[in-house]
């Protein structure tokens, strides 16, 4: 290693919960304490041992059995968000919503909750639920080193996505790159498209900035065994690499941000299952809420759509946000009202009510 490497927190903090924590769905002092720092600092943290495993392995049986029908669909959006906006091989694939597969230690794992609860305040909003596959045997391009904002943003914590890999991932399948600790000293005026484009093939971090933090502070991919709870903040730099095995390999996402902060994306889910959802939001320890959108009859999740909006509705918070650079030319003026036209588009598609 050369010195450049030994940057001290270039590693992702991994807290092994125990049995009982697992299987009560709580977390110690200690262990939340850590996780905490370790968001604060690095901006990332992993949980291991936060779900039932047998859990895990029934939702990676069902969408692995899907993923190539769900590949071949004209509704699947793939992650192109890479040069030239060649092929990554990375699918949204979004989970079942039945009741007797929204096991309540993915949908609000305890933990998770408690830790998220801890940096957002109580009782945070779920707004967003989906999954990464990163197809195996598919030899594709990287993305785009990005962090998932297409929007002003604040500079402090705001959103916290909880990622649960469906089996265990190191570099050998396709972990997601990581560039810990930035999420800290970042804002919107970092990302490329900032000052206006919203071709996919150009989100990301601007390239200088990536050359001068891989400097002292370069990426790193983690291993991480299925069971466990990855919470990221939002702002954080990441990359989805190419998966260099036969498997598949799925990655959920359900994106939480504060009670207060008003985002016009909503979980759109089956009537039958609202009960269920109300439980959580019900429960004496660390309550999530849904921001559920309830549609009669049955939702084919291979249909769901791919809905990214994580900016705040609460105006008397935006007024906060830092200032963005200006468009230079009018050309990036025009792209800039583009992309707030397509911005307005995906929040119409967020309560369209889809395959019932
Ligand atoms: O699948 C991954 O490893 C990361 C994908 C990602 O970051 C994205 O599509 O925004
Ligand atoms: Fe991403």
């Amino acid at each position: 290693m050369t010195s450049t490497n030994e940057y001290k927190f270039q590693t992702v903090i991994t807290i092994p919960l125990t049995n009982e924590e697992r299987d009560n769905q709580t977390i110690n002092e200690e262990h939340a304490g850590a996780a905490v720092a370790a968001m604060y600092r690095d901006g990332i943290v992993v949980l291991e041992n936060a779900v039932n495993v047998a859990h895990v392995d029934k939702l990676n049986q069902i969408l692995t059995s899907e993923a190539e029908t769900l590949a071949s669909l004209p509704t699947t959006h793939f992650n192109n968000n890479s040069k030239g906006a060649g092929k990554t091989g990375n699918m949204s694939q979004a989970p079942p919503v039945t009741n007797d597969l929204m096991y309540e230690d993915i949908w609000a794992n305890g933990p998770a909750s408690s830790v998220i609860a801890s940096i957002l305040g109580p009782t945070p909003h779920v707004i967003y639920v989906n999954g990464n596959t990163n197809l195996g045997g598919f030899g594709g391009v990287r993305q785009n080193v990005h962090a998932d904002l297409v929007c002003n943003h604040a500079t402090h914590p705001f959103a916290i996505v909880a990622n649960y890999y469906l089996i265990d991932v190191s570099p050998a399948n396709g972990s997601t790159e990581l560039w810990v600790g930035s999420h800290k000293d970042t804002s919107y005026a970092d990302h490329k498209n900032s000052t206006g484009t919203f071709n996919e093939s150009e989100l990301g971090i601007r390239d200088d900035l990536l050359e001068e933090r891989r400097k002292w502070a370069p990426p790193i991919q983690p291993t991480v065994k299925k069971g466990s709870v990855v919470l990221r903040d939002l702002r954080l730099w990441h990359a989805g690499l190419s998966n260099p095995s036969k498997e598949h390999r799925i990655m959920l996402a359900y994106v939480h941000t504060p009670w207060w902060y008003k985002c016009p994306a909503v979980v759109v889910l089956p009537e039958k299952v609202r009960e269920l959802v109300d439980s959580w939001a019900a429960r004496k320890q660390h309550p999530v809420v849904y921001h559920a959108h309830y549609v009669p009859g049955h939702i084919d999740h291979k249909t769901i759509e791919f809905t990214p909006v994580f900016e705040s509705g609460n105006e008397s918070f935006n007024a906060f946000l830092p200032e963005l650079p200006k468009p230079k030319t009018a050309a990036e003026g025009e792209q800039t009202q583009n992309m707030s036209d397509k911005l307005d588009a995906l929040k119409g598609a967020t309560v369209q009510e889809v395959a019932v």
